[in-house]
């Protein structure tokens, strides 16, 4: 394969405004596509027209990457190699018709050569496509971009043998031996025009399950899901979540589906996590694949959630499209939305918001105060794979869900459906749907864009003053949003703020009081720098509940005390607020012990403990809350917290400090717990068995801090009596904090269980890879030389290096920057071969520049180092520009 060898300076800044519509239109595409492993043939027709909005001596231009031309033709005539020019980016024809015409082209590509895993691949000898961004142009010739939308007819043709599966989007229209060979062909027709990136064909000796949905205007869709020989029952839960997610997107946003089939087929070998591929979504086989001895729980409601976000990409995402790259949010941040709104109704709303949030803050956060920031929104890219980010993706849906509280369910489901009926088949711009919403609701939304387009997190800082005596409580709250690159000075944002007053019995007195302003729906909108709210009448003393449910993606720093935080997480009415009272008073007791306080002994450590004891043994609860709550801060978490000149030795010494006194401190209750929620039932994916292992394995984990032989044993023992792989895996990992022999065991026992089975080998290399001992690097280097590693499969490549990088703070920033040398030279080896994995990899580095000087200096050289290679991807030579400028 032809590697694109060149770095950011040689690739040209593509900026939001430089916006021009494109030169011609492509309503017709036919293809025929003849897969060969290492000669696939594309022969494509485009019936082409120039495009009214663009000069009418426009030439012709189409991407193309790493294509063998055979043949062009115009028209039905072939082209004089005077009459076209190619580069390595593309196909430029000066002189085409002013009017309707066709032209014709016959490339070469090589499957089996493409470990780039964009455009046409071969994934463990199964063919199929990555297209999304601009992996078409690596299939054939085309104005490869989301604003030029067409109907496809796509011919496939393959050796019987080596594909007896051979699918398309849209509709299979016919299908058939070719005469006299060892071939068959299927030709699938997709009546609903999409841009390029939406393409996908997979050929494949396959296993499938089969089933059915119908509509709720009573049409009947045929459902396949496509694995694996052999692997076709672990299909089964995925089939459940796909119709579960067809229904839901019906009911509650009146979406149906709009063709006779939906095909969803898992590979082993691919970047992300799945594509929305019109009618054929294509999967990382980890988002399908789940059953009792091979998935935990946390896989389960990740295959759930995959599923309905790539099905909910038909609505957001395909029939309604993204006029260009910069508005990715469009569908990413609104479909994220969704599939967080489907989980919620799944499952429990208050967890999902509490794993979002915690999610959010250990991602999106960190990425947003780091060198990578950039706006939900970028206004420029140099590599757009670089912008598939936890700012578009998780920060988006925050903005969606703002844009919700501040309209109100009403106004936001009339703004929903008017977007839906207006840009329907279209490709749309953020303001495109903004605009519907200030339609349905009336209300001027330019403020609010600046969620958009302002990078950083938004601090908010909340001052109570509460008069007791004369019954009055006010709140001051000041926003600042810190400088980000490019962005040195920011306006004030509009943040919705939940809140309540939480009385001496937990009761809500806000309908007892007076307030000024007063809140709509419980929510204060604060939309400048500095306002005040002022609430009187109040007969006890209150305990506000600011931003309920985490009304806004901002860091709330407040003046009240632990005492009211430990108020809060006993009786607030607000789930979210209980657990993040709760939560924050331990990041104070391990901020006090980071700064040499010894909080051992402090009336706030015997409170918190008190006030856990209470809700985690209290069994009104839902005991998922309960997990989430007896699972305190870990290392990212007060790294963030502390913020500059972390010292990641003592971070994590001061975590495991805690989850030690806790194990202690709340020793028999945390057993009576693990005793009441062992389980003799036979296992169940459902959330409500999962939330009481999650219970009994955040328990555990808390036990085992104390360390010791009791420790081991509990651990062993639970790794031993197993049933189901969420047990199993919780043991594991538990005896990997402890280390010995017993844990020697149990890796053994589970290679040997296992070894076989990729996606579960994966498990085995991650508890390896994140025990946070002195051996941990040794370790990974040694497991990078095992015969079941391989460079070449981007999920193992995470389980380890990736795993060690992102999950393994302690040891991946060692003192002797022994852990950057490694990740930069494994990002080295890997660019080679797969850009975007690499690029991907690097970005562990984020948060580089918050570390204590000398390991900052070490990081840096290692960065540098990565930055002054020759050859770099445009994709890492992006990451690493942007990390250290
Ligand atoms: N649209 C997909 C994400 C995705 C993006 C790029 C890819 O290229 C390898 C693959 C998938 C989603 O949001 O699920
Ligand atoms: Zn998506």
């Amino acid at each position: 394969m032809k590697d694109e060898k060149m770095t950011t300076d040689g690739a040209p800044r593509i900026r939001l405004s430089d916006y021009r519509p494109p030169n011609h239109l492509v309503d017709a595409v036919e293809l025929d596509i003849r897969l060969e492993p290492e000669r696939t043939q594309v022969r494509s027709r485009l019936s082409l027209r120039p495009n009214p909005e663009r000069p009418g001596d426009a030439p012709l231009v189409l991407d193309g990457e790493d294509l063998e031309i055979l043949a062009i033709m115009l028209d039905g005539i072939p082209l004089a190699r005077s009459e076209f020019v190619v580069s390595d980016r593309g196909l430029t024809i000066a002189a085409v018709p002013d009017r309707p015409f066709t032209l014709e082209t016959t490339v070469l590509i090589d499957p089996s050569a493409n470990t780039r895993l964009m455009g046409l691949y071969r994934s463990n000898g199964v063919y199929c496509t990555q297209c999304e961004a601009e992996g078409f142009r690596r299939i054939t010739f085309f104005p490869d971009r989301p604003d030029v939308l067409s109907v496809y007819t796509t011919r496939i043709e393959a050796r019987k043998s080596d594909a007896p599966v051979l699918l398309g989007n849209g509709n299979r229209s016919s299908a058939g031996d070719v005469p006299g060979t060892d071939r068959h062909f299927a030709i699938w027709h997709d009546p609903f025009p999409k841009p390029s990136y939406l393409f996908a064909l997979v050929g494949g000796d396959l296993g499938r399950i089969v089933d059915g949905f119908t509509t709720q205007s009573g049409r009947q869709v045929r459902l396949g899901i496509y694995v694996e020989k052999g692997k076709e029952d672990r299909a089964r839960y995925a089939m459940d979540a796909l119709k579960r997610s067809m229904r839901w997107d019906e009911e509650v946003f009146g979406r149906e589906y709009d063709l006779d089939v939906f095909n969803i087929v898992a590979v082993s070998d691919f970047n992300m996590g799945a594509m929305e591929n019109k009618g054929l979504n294509i999967f990382n086989d980890r988002y399908v694949l789940a059953s009792a001895e091979t998935a935990t729980d946390h896989d389960f409601a990740s295959v759930e959630a995959v599923i309905a976000h790539e099905y909910f990409h038909n609505w957001t995402g395909n029939r309604i499209t993204c006029r260009d790259w910069f508005q990715l949010c469009l569908k990413e941040g609104l479909t994220v939305f969704r599939d967080q709104e489907f989980t919620s109704d799944m499952r429990s709303r208050a967890v999902k918001r509490i794993q979002d949030v915690r999610l959010l803050r250990s991602h999106q956060f960190v990425e947003d105060s780091g060198p990578l920031a950039h706006p939900v929104r970028p206004e420029t890219y140099r590599e757009i794979n670089n912008f598939y980010t936890a700012t578009v993706y998780e920060k988006g849906a925050e903005v969606i869900r703002m844009l919700k509280a501040l309209l109100g369910p009403d106004a936001f489901a009339r703004g929903m459906n008017l977007y839906f009926k207006e840009h329907d088949g279209r490709a749309a711009t953020v303001e495109d749907f903004l605009a519907c919403f200030e339609k349905a609701s009336r209300r001027d939304l330019t403020q609010f864009k600046l969620w958009y387009s302002q990078a950083g997190t938004p601090e908010l800082a909340a001052s109570v003053d509460q008069r007791a005596a004369e019954g009055t409580l006010e709140i001051t709250f000041e926003q600042s949003v810190p400088a980000t690159p490019g962005q040195p000075k920011k306006e004030p944002m509009v943040l919705p703020i939940a809140m309540g007053l939480v009385g001496e019995d937990g009761r809500d007195m806000l309908p007892e009081v007076k307030c000024e302003p007063a809140l709509k729906n419980g929510v204060f909108e604060l939309d400048r720098q500095r306002a005040t709210i002022r609430f009187s009448g109040l007969k006890e003393r209150a305990v506000p509940s600011l931003l309920r449910g985490f009304s806004a993606p901002v860091r709330l720093v407040s003046n009240l005390g632990s005492d009211d935080m430990l108020r809060l997480g006993a009786l607030d009415s607000d789930p979210f607020n209980r657990w993040q009272a709760l939560h924050a008073v331990m990041m104070k007791v391990l901020l006090d012990h980071q700064s040499g306080r010894s909080p051992e002994g402090s009336p706030t450590t015997a409170d918190l403990v008190a006030a856990l004891a209470q809700v985690g043994a209290d069994e009104a609860l839902d005991p998922a809350f309960r997990a989430l709550v007896l699972s305190p801060p870990g290392d990212t978490d007060l790294t963030r917290e502390v913020g500059h000149d972390v010292d990641p030795d003592a971070v994590h010494h001061a975590v495991e400090w805690l989850r030690e006194l806790l194990g202690r401190q709340l020793g028999s209750t945390l057993e009576d717990i693990y005793r009441r929620h062992a389980s003799n039932e036979p296992y169940s994916p459902d959330a409500t068995s999962a939330a009481h292992r999650a219970l009994r394995n955040a328990v555990l984990s808390l036990l085992v801090a104390t360390g010791g032989d009791d420790a081991t044993s509990l651990a062993g023992e639970h790794y031993r009596r197993a049933d189901n792989m969420t047990d199993r895996m919780a043991g594991l990992l538990a005896l990997s904090r402890l280390r010995g022999p017993v844990l020697d065991e149990a890796l053994e026992d589970f290679y040997g269980r296992f070894r076989d089975d990729t996606l579960v080998l994966d498990k085995w290399f991650t508890v390896q890879a994140i025990a946070p001992d002195e051996d941990a690097l040794d370790r990974v280097e040694r497991l990078t030389g095992h015969p079941r590693f391989a460079m070449s499969n981007p999920n193992r490549v995470r389980a380890l290096v990736g795993a060690f990088a992102s999950g393994n703070p302690v040891q991946f920033n060692r003192k002797d920057g022994r852990g950057y040398a490694f990740l930069a030279d494994h990002v080295l080896k890997l660019d080679r071969q797969n850009p975007q994995l690499a690029a991907r990899l690097l970005s562990s580095f984020r948060s580089w520049r918050v570390l204590e000087p000398q390991r900052r200096e070490l990081a840096r050289r290692e960065l540098e180092r990565v930055a002054g290679m020759d050859g770099l991807s445009r994709d890492v030579a992006d990451i690493a520009e942007r990390s250290l400028g």
